[in-house]
């Protein structure tokens, strides 16, 4: 089945929803996956297709804030028709006036060090700003201004699972997103130093992540000066009508925006983590140092990449987290099966 009709129509087995995620029969050639029998491929054509059309249809039909409000609002009652989500928390409705949320010393640094140690040790980086590009080697000996983990890798990886089984990620996520809430994605990377801003160094929106989403940032190494490349952004402006086509911005073009909101950057230590609705205008400031950093998407729907990942039986989880995944199931559903 090929994928003739671009984003408009039905996608196959060989569709990749971006540059570094392999589309199903990539996976298969390189050995990563088992071919499985035709109800298996069925299966897995059925959610890719849902989810390609969620995101290409439906989150991507308009990128005006005040519809997609409204298109959230509906997807949140159509999740859990019975159960309509409870008042938000304190800090929960602080998150959704201002966009982000930061929680201190919530993990041990021991699982964050865990985290950079796998993020520094892969055989191939890829970069999925450049569909094809690929690096094998150590990071020390590549100044590609990002180097990022493969996503199988990463989501395979036991440190990840640890950081995802944090009772405070768990519990924030659901105070914002209610009970529906779930690992949908996840990325990590090193920034190298650069000449010049790149890609979402410069001030954008996400604009291809679900209706109700989260991204929980989690630094894997201290971030405490401009040097070390925070987060940056302008609080409150998810739900601001202007500078929502989709594209990059500059400083010039923003500047009266910053002006009238206040633009801030968020320095976090290892063990912190910090919330963000990545819709409002925001950039990772270009490091002066290398920086790591792992982040997490949190929907109630699958991203357009999330069918890719194969899920991980429980028996493979390592056991000491396998009472919270099975505690948690629902919040575990894209990852573990
Ligand atoms: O690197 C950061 O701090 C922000 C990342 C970002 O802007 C993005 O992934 O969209």
């Amino acid at each position: 089945m090929g994928t003739g009709f671009g984003h408009q129509g039905w996608v196959g087995l060989d569709h990749q929803p971006e540059a570094g995620v392999l589309s199903w029969m990539a996976q298969v050639e390189r050995g990563e996956r088992a071919a499985q029998g035709a109800l298996s491929r069925l299966g897995f054509l059925a959610r890719l297709n849902y989810a390609h059309f969620y995101i290409h249809r439906i989150r991507k039909h308009s990128n005006d804030p005040a519809w997609l409000g409204r298109a959230a609002q509906m997807e949140r009652w159509l999740t859990e028709p019975l159960h309509p989500h409870p008042a938000p928390t304190e800090r929960a409705r602080k998150y959704l006036d201002m966009d982000y949320h930061v929680e201190r010393a919530v993990l041990a640094p021991a699982v964050v060090g865990a985290m950079r140690d796998a993020l520094f040790s892969q055989p191939v980086y890829n970069d999925p700003y450049i569909p094809g590009w690929e690096y094998r080697g150590h990071p020390d000996h590549c100044a590609h201004p990002m180097l990022y983990m493969d996503p199988q890798s990463l989501m395979h990886s036991a440190p990840f699972l640890a950081i995802c089984a944090n009772p405070d990620i768990i519990t924030f996520c659901r105070e914002v997103l209610g009970p529906a809430a779930a690992i949908s994605w996840a990325w990590s990377w090193i920034s190298n130093p650069t000449a010049q801003n790149y890609q979402n160094q410069n001030w954008h929106r996400d604009s291809s992540e679900p209706l109700n989403f989260i991204r929980i940032f989690v630094p894997l190494e201290n971030i405490a000066t401009m040097e070390d490349g925070p987060t940056a952004l302008i609080p409150g402006t998810s739900g601001h009508r202007d500078f929502y086509d989709v594209r990059r911005f500059s400083d010039e073009e923003l500047a009266p925006l910053q002006q009238a909101k206040g633009a801030g950057v968020v320095m976090a230590d290892v063990g912190d983590v910090y919330f963000v609705n990545t819709f409002s205008i925001h950039k990772g400031v270009a490091p002066r140092k290398r920086r790591a950093i792992l982040t997490l998407l949190a929907s109630i729907n699958p991203s357009h990449r999330t069918p890719t990942l194969q899920r991980l039986p429980l028996t493979q989880v390592p056991e000491d987290l396998r009472d919270c995944v099975a505690a948690n199931r629902r919040f575990f559903r894209y990852l573990v099966r």
